[in-house]
């Protein structure tokens, strides 16, 4: 049972006092609209072809499945996912371990603080293009320690060994991660396969990218907001990596920008489904055939709220460019080559503190 906590991040104001921090109240065009319409449209694809080990389907199921992948990366960038084989009781776990470690006392968590240098462990002031979300993370790299680039600085050369932070007094916090990270895993490269194909490449084209990735889980904590109208638990953004594979609970909040209209969408909560984007990464690879959708996160006046994306993210050393087979002359290359290792502590540089500069987005990398 999770017990009411005080959140910090407001108080009791006094007469005349501003109960809320400003740094959380987003531009007028940003905030969450309360008549929200519920996204019937994010398509739902059953996975089961992948994971039947006699498997009495033939070539032609999984040629479907390869086509429902590739609409649903065309028309939306979103989808959510079936029968996608993660034993229940792995997600379970680490779901009830995430929340037993932010009902925590806040010195405990404080003591496993991320800092500008490490990007992994917990953060409550977090930013998304500079307005504070309303919300506490715990981030955790899947390969434990992961190299990355020492800087975010374009000519860095040094590299930067990162380790995990856990909580001494919460042990099943890492066991339930390392185990679920196995799992996810799994899936992610699933998935990656089927984008392959999806757009006409080998299976495992995209396979060899992802020898050193540098993946991250993130368990989201959204407490009740008494300005939901105005905050949002994330900002809206669009997701660096190459593929995002969320386990949303049953409270909903996930607003996905859909893009014949424009219009953000709920994505209804979806028992034991995985809500499935694609990342800067694939947009790039595909030279703008999948893009990468913005979402964003509504609060909730009443109900807290959890989430645990994991975010699959190459090798830090990966140039990321258009893949050769995608282009050519009357399609030419949309983007020129940038660093994904760079780009990522840029990225997390810009959540940790505010800056006078816009965060890098990959039209940063287009070429006219
Ligand atoms: O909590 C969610 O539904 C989405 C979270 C998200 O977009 C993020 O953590 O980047």
């Amino acid at each position: 049972m999770v017990q009411a906590r005080s959140y910090q991040f407001y108080h009791i104001p006094a007469m005349g006092e501003v109960a809320v921090d400003p740094a959380f109240i987003q531009e007028v065009e940003h905030r969450p609209q309360t008549n929200i319409t519920e996204a019937e449209g994010i398509p739902l694809i059953d996975l089961s072809v992948l994971n039947s080990p006699n498997s009495s389907f033939s070539d032609d199921h999984l040629a479907n499945l390869v086509s429902e992948i590739a609409d649903a990366c065309q028309k939306w960038g979103f989808f959510q996912v079936i029968n996608h084989g993660v034993p229940s009781e792995y997600r379970e776990k680490a779901e009830l371990a995430s929340r037993k470690f932010f009902d925590l006392p806040k010195e405990q968590k404080l003591k496993v603080r991320r800092d500008e240098v490490n990007p992994f462990g917990y953060y409550d002031t977090e930013l998304t293009k500079n307005v504070r979300d309303w919300k506490e993370v715990f981030d955790i790299s899947v390969e434990d320690p992961t190299v990355v680039p020492a800087s975010h600085e374009p000519d860095e050369k040094e590299l930067r060994v990162l380790t995990n932070q856990w909580p001494q007094n919460l042990p099943e916090l890492r066991e339930a991660f390392e185990l679920y990270a196995e799992q996810i895993l799994k899936l992610a490269f699933k998935l990656l396969e089927l984008i392959a194909l999806s757009l006409g490449l080998p299976k495992s084209r995209l396979n060899g990218f992802f020898k050193d990735h540098t993946s991250r889980i993130r368990q989201n904590h959204y407490p009740p907001c008494p300005i939901a109208d105005l905050a949002l638990g994330v900002g809206r953004h669009k997701d660096g990596g190459a593929l995002t594979l969320l386990a949303q609970d049953d409270v909903g909040g996930l607003q996905v920008k859909r893009k014949t209209d424009g219009e953000w969408i709920l994505v209804k909560p979806t028992p034991d489904a995985y809500i499935i984007n694609v990342g800067d990464i694939v947009q790039v690879w595909s030279n703008d055939k999948y893009e990468s959708v913005e979402h964003r996160v509504m609060v909730n006046s009443e109900k807290e709220r959890f989430s645990i994306p994991f975010f699959f993210n190459p090798a830090h050393y990966t140039w990321v460019e258009p893949l050769e087979e995608l282009i050519n002359e009357r399609n030419p290359a949309k983007y020129k080559a940038y660093n994904w290792g760079q780009f990522f502590l840029s990225r997390r540089r810009s959540n940790f503190k505010k800056l006078d500069v816009e965060n890098l987005q990959i039209y940063h990398f287009r070429i006219n």
